[in-house]
């Protein structure tokens, strides 16, 4: 699942706007996999959310993952799940899921890192790189030095996230990321295509430069 600008959602963050503009727009600007991550919402809300954004993602050909809820991923025929270290195992939701599925898990260190390669996941989330208002019960700053650290260890694409600004994607592209995966920096932008455009055109030239 080899991701360059990994767009989720977030609502507080849309200022009156309508999701299927928001997501539309970061799509336009080169989000190439869409996560309907949102805390708050009721079932039914996430269910008809997922609905709207598979119809999107897969007009223009890009992964869609959801967030923790592996019912939802499967009723909406989502490309995936994203897991934290207290949801159901790799395994398990590969079962519910079925072949095929995209599962990424959520990691803080090498540790979860290696752990979640033995465990068979597609990707890995790792972060944060800085502190969110997004995310407040995050672990510890791993920062783009974790991003190095865990690129020794595994193979699997690394998705760094958490705070990440277009001013720190080059280096965490450098430090051996596949991914920036963000929140505030592109649902939140005046301007979401031109803020997404800006993020996908570091990472393709980090990545197109990379030895
Ligand atoms: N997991 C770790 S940090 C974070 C998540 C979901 C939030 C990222 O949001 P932002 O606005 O890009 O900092
Ligand atoms: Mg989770």
């Amino acid at each position: 699942m080899d991701s360059r600008l990994y767009v989720l959602t977030g609502h507080a963050y849309y200022k009156g706007r309508q999701l299927k503009d928001v997501i539309a727009a970061a799509l336009r600007g080169g989000a190439d996999c869409i996560q309907l991550r949102e805390k708050d919402y009721s079932g039914r809300e996430l269910l008809e959310a997922g609905h709207l954004l598979r119809r999107l993602t897969r007009e223009a050909g890009v992964k869609l993952i959801i967030n923790d809820r592996i019912d939802v991923a499967r009723a909406v025929d989502a490309d995936g799940v994203h897991l934290g270290q207290g949801d159901l195992p790799i395994q398990v939701a590969r079962e519910i899921l079925g072949a095929g599925k995209i599962v990424g898990l959520s990691t803080h260190n090498v540790e979860e890192a290696v752990a979640a390669e033995r465990a068979g996941a597609d990707y890995i989330g790792l972060g944060p790189m800085k502190p969110t208002q997004t995310k407040l019960d995050t672990e510890p700053v791993v920062g783009p030095a974790g991003v190095l650290e865990v690129r020794r260890h595994v193979r699997l694409p690394i998705v760094a996230i958490g705070g990440i600004t277009a001013a720190d994607t080059a280096e965490i592209i450098r430090c051996g990321a596949n991914s920036v995966a963000v929140v505030s920096a592109v649902v939140g932008a005046d301007d979401v295509e031109a803020a997404a455009r800006e993020l996908r055109e570091i990472v393709d030239r980090e990545r197109g430069s990379r030895v």
